[in-house]
């Protein structure tokens, strides 16, 4: 490779939300500052995800940057929950404003980054990207060199398919939900088959339903999902809330999800039945993220009381679903509720109503492999045109491995985290000086508003670095035994509660051979908060310079 080198004073990886904020605030500490994008233009996850029904489950007055009062004043929301065509048009929005993208090289994938430890700076070697961002033509690589190291890479950007076999022979169209062709995909009177029944599937399948000649849904495990109630937002709310900006978000920042709703207070076992089904009814119909699991104090941490709040949506089910059989093959059951990450519907579970879709179930008829024609199951050979994988992501870990830096004394990050993933508050790993993670493993990320954790860590780590530059402080990580007993808090914050026994990509149980660690941190955003902000007001106890 004849590498071309450019040296500047830190590298961001990524475009999404993350990485843009971070370029915004580098700048204000005058620091000359690259971004990696391996994607053609800004957005991240709401580039990449362009399949039909691809929206927000966090409400659009929500699920948008706080840091400028002119910016959130500004841009006009259409619906409660936003579509990926807007939310990516306010990536760009932001772009734009804040003339980011002169300072980004879009279509470039990181492939590698290596500690130097005699120059203390971060050596990252580019590629030019594909259209699905992996890197090509390795002749044209380029060398980028930098005290910081900034990943912002995401927690779900690293698209997941699963090893079921045959599945290079399918010679119909087949698309990962991940990796949406930019123009769209036409399914008029095509016989489809979807694989996967997530928040992705849940959201893409009634929409395919309605335009596709016959929809196939190969169903494995049923997962719980509410009504989403989206709709137009009202000019009056819209007021209302833009007034209360400043306030409103401060309550974010410092509730247990990054949205300020109510804190419960009772026992579900503290109230008549009566009393328990109104409160479930009216988190039902909410449409509220996560309103239901924190309808009362104990849905998340007993098994006993987290079943009452199951079967009532297993109930629900079958009052949607007209067909028992079908009804009983949607019924969410194996996981508790909420240990896998809550769907929000629009008409998924009334889908099943369509004469012209037809639900597999694969714990009855196990999938055997992908033919040149079709899924071939135990039970039947299902004939298609088009199959869609909405299987998910290597969440977390994925991209960050993707690139495997190498810290000091040649440790990979591959090596360090064999066990699992392993990390000071999320923010920064032992061993890896001067490079930092947004919404890392270690902190609440996933389980939160996403913006809010972002702005959080972006604001901690631009912090850091400002101070590291005022005092001329040589490079820093975070100390063996602080990261050490950081882990151990991640893990016993999760095992008070039911997490630790779903079967979920928060655990890293849907990739083959991944280390069975839960990553993320669920304290809450606001206690989560509380411990960063009295690391850095204590002078960053918890790191020593290498
Ligand atoms: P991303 O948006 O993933 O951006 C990371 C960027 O890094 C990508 O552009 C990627 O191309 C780039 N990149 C990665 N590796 C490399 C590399 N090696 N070289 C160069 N570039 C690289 N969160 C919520 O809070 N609420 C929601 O309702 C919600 N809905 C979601 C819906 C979907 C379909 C998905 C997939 C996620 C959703 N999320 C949601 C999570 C969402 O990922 C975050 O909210 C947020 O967009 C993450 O921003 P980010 O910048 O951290 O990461
Ligand atoms: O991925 P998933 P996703 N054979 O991992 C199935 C965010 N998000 O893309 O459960 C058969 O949840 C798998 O089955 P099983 C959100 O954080 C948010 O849907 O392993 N099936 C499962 O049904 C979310 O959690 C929104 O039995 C196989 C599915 O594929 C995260 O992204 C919208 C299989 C994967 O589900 C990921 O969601 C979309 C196999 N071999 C995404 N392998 C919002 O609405 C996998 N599956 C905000």
């Amino acid at each position: 490779m004849t590498a071309r080198e450019h040296v500047t004073d830190a590298i961001v990886v990524g475009a999404g939300f993350a990485g843009l904020y971070q370029l915004i605030r580098l700048r204000d500490l005058g620091l000359d500052t690259v971004v990696l994008e391996r994607a053609p233009q800004v957005g991240g996850t709401w580039y990449w995800n362009r399949y039909p029904g691809a929206r927000c489950d966090i409400t659009s007055l929500d699920y948008s940057y706080s840091f400028d009062a002119e910016l959130q004043q500004e841009w006009e929301w259409s619906e409660k929950f936003a579509t990926q065509p807007e939310i990516l048009r306010y990536a760009e929005h932001v772009a734009d404003r804040f003339d980011l993208n002169r300072d980004i090289r879009f279509g470039r994938a990181v492939t590698a980054a290596r500690w130097e430890e005699q120059t203390q700076t971060w050596t990252v070697t580019v590629m030019p990207a594909d259209r699905w961002g992996a890197p090509q033509d390795h002749s044209a690589g380029e060398l980028y060199r930098a005290k910081y190291l900034i990943l912002a890479v995401g927690n779900l950007s690293a698209a997941h398919l699963p090893d079921i076999a045959g599945i290079a022979d399918f010679a119909g169209r087949s698309f990962h939900s991940a990796q949406w062709p930019e123009d769209g995909v036409d399914f008029t009177g095509r016989r489809v088959g979807i694989i996967g029944t997530g928040s992705t599937g849940i959201q893409i399948i009634p929409l395919v339903a309605e335009q596709a000649g016959h929809l196939t849904v190969f169903h494995r495990t049923p997962n719980f999902s509410l009504p989403a109630g989206n709709r137009p937002l009202h000019p009056e709310e819209v007021r209302e809330r833009k007034a209360d900006y400043p306030a409103y978000r401060e309550r974010a920042r410092h509730s247990f999800t990054g949205v300020p709703v109510p804190v419960p207070t009772r026992s579900v076992f503290e109230v008549t039945a009566q009393e328990r089904e109104r409160v479930f009814e009216e988190a039902w119909e909410s449409g509220v993220y996560g309103a239901l699991l924190a309808s009362f104090t104990d849905l998340s941490t007993d098994a006993d009381a987290n079943e009452l709040a199951a079967e009532f949506i297993r109930r629900k089910v079958r009052s949607l679903v007209e067909d028992p059989e079908l009804a009983a093959v949607l019924e969410p059951r194996g996981n508790y509720f909420g240990t896998k990450r809550t769907c929000l519907d629009t008409g998924y579970y009334q889908t099943f109503n369509r004469p012209d879709t037809t639900l597999v179930d694969l714990r009855q008829e196990p999938l055997v492999r992908i033919t040149r024609t079709g899924v071939a199951t135990e039970g039947r050979h299902v004939e298609l045109d088009d199959l869609i994988f909405a299987t998910g992501f290597d969440a977390m870990t994925g991209s960050l491995l993707a690139i495997d830096p190498v810290g000091r004394g040649g440790l990979a990050l591959s090596e360090a985290w064999r066990e699992g993933p392993y990390t000071f508050l999320g923010l920064a790993a032992h061993d890896f000086p001067n490079m930092f993670f947004i919404t890392g493993p270690g902190s609440p990320s996933v389980l939160s508003n996403m913006i809010v954790s972002i702005e959080q860590h972006v604001d901690w780590v631009t912090g850091f670095i400002e101070r590291a530059e005022r005092d001329g402080a040589p490079a820093m990580h975070p100390t063996e035994q602080a990261q050490r007993e950081w882990m151990q808090t991640v893990h016993d914050e999760a095992a008070k509660t039911l997490y630790l026994h779903g079967n979920s990509w928060y655990l890293g149980a849907n990739v083959p051979g991944k280390p069975r660690v839960f990553m993320p941190y669920v304290g809450g955003v606001g206690q989560y908060r509380d411990i960063a902000e009295r690391e850095e007001a204590d002078g960053y106890p918890n790191w020593e310079r290498v």
